[in-house]
């Protein structure tokens, strides 16, 4: 029987600059605002990065984190899980600091090291149109940032989610990453079952394509057995968010929105985090399928459940 579809909502991230739309959440106010309406939407659960929220900036610091999801819990049942791949600049340990600080249900655990870009962007804007000052070198210097996720830093991010009993939701941007959790896994550094989510459209990755996104879960079925795991979809811009998102419900999959990865609901139509939610629970009702609430999606994946937090 297909699952109910989970719906993630990624609000914010670090890789989406506040000139690109004027709908990114960066206060806690907004980041709280948003993952309510997400969630009132269908989502079961929301994706925290922090941010300055003066400019924006995309910052590591745990105590950022927690007036954001203190607020979403005081005011949303969706499960809330929270990024340990921050963004450009963060080493591997700045952003495992969020894990036995706040010990969420879920976090993500992205699973290789590669050069995580989005320098071409840089190309839309001259350097007045920026919003704040930080913005075009951020973007620029994509150029050359390498997201690091070494084995020993996965080895690492292995034990401390283990210690804290938080839930890996594996980040895969290219099919050896798909290899590397099967290492983790045959190692004891992973365990079954798997929640995956298949990264596609990182410049540096795999391109947002149905045919990739085939070639990942054909993988995955191969490589860990298609009863030992399940898996959500992330397209990278747009139309990519949404075809993706509406092959992945056709395929008893589930999804990931947000402007952290997609900016637009519709050819330049700019939107929020919650449309974007509206318009796959649209296209689920289309393909008859029932939207996750958070219990279902605590349920589905086996989650400890909002009480056990840690914040
Ligand atoms: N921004 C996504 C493409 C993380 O937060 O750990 C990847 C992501 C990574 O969400
Ligand atoms: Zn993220």
């Amino acid at each position: 029987m297909t699952d109910k579809l989970i719906i993630t909502s990624a609000l914010t991230g670090a890789i989406t600059i506040p000139t690109q739309t004027p709908h990114l959440p960066f206060t806690p106010e907004h980041l709280i605002a948003d993952a309510i309406a997400c969630g009132q939407a269908g989502a079961a659960a929301v994706h925290v990065h922090a941010r300055d929220p003066v400019d924006g900036r995309p910052l590591s610091d745990p105590d950022l984190f927690e007036p954001i999801l203190k607020g979403i819990k005081a005011a949303s049942n969706v499960v809330t899980g929270v990024t340990t791949g921050g963004g450009m600049g963060m080493s591997p340990q700045d952003r495992l600091r969020v894990i036995p600080r706040y010990r969420p249900e879920l976090a993500s655990f992205n699973l290789g090291s590669i050069n995580f870009s989005m320098h071409p962007v840089a190309k839309r804007y001259k350097p007045g149109d920026y919003k704040y000052d930080w913005e075009q070198s951020y973007v620029e210097g994509t150029k050359d940032f390498i997201f690091r996720n070494t084995f020993g830093d996965m080895e690492t991010y292995s034990s401390t989610f283990a210690e804290n009993n938080v839930r890996p939701e594996f980040e895969a941007y290219d099919l050896g990453h798909l290899y590397n959790l099967r290492f983790l896994v045959k190692n004891g550094l992973a365990k079954p079952p798997l929640w995956i989510q298949f990264v596609l459209g990182v410049l540096g990755g795999l391109a947002a394509t149905i045919e990739d996104l085939i070639v990942m879960k054909q993988t995955a079925d191969r490589l860990f057995g298609s009863e030992n795991y399940k898996w959500s979809v992330i397209g990278v811009g747009y139309p990519a968010e949404i075809n993706l998102a509406a092959t992945a419900i056709m395929m008893g999959g589930h999804v990931r929105v947000g402007l952290e990865d997609n900016i637009f609901i519709g050819k330049g139509r700019y939107c929020t985090n919650a449309q974007l939610v509206e318009k796959i629970v649209r296209l689920a009702h289309e393909f008859d399928r029932d939207i996750a609430t958070p219990e279902d999606m605590r349920q589905i994946l086996g989650l400890k459940g909002a009480a056990a937090i840690g914040f």
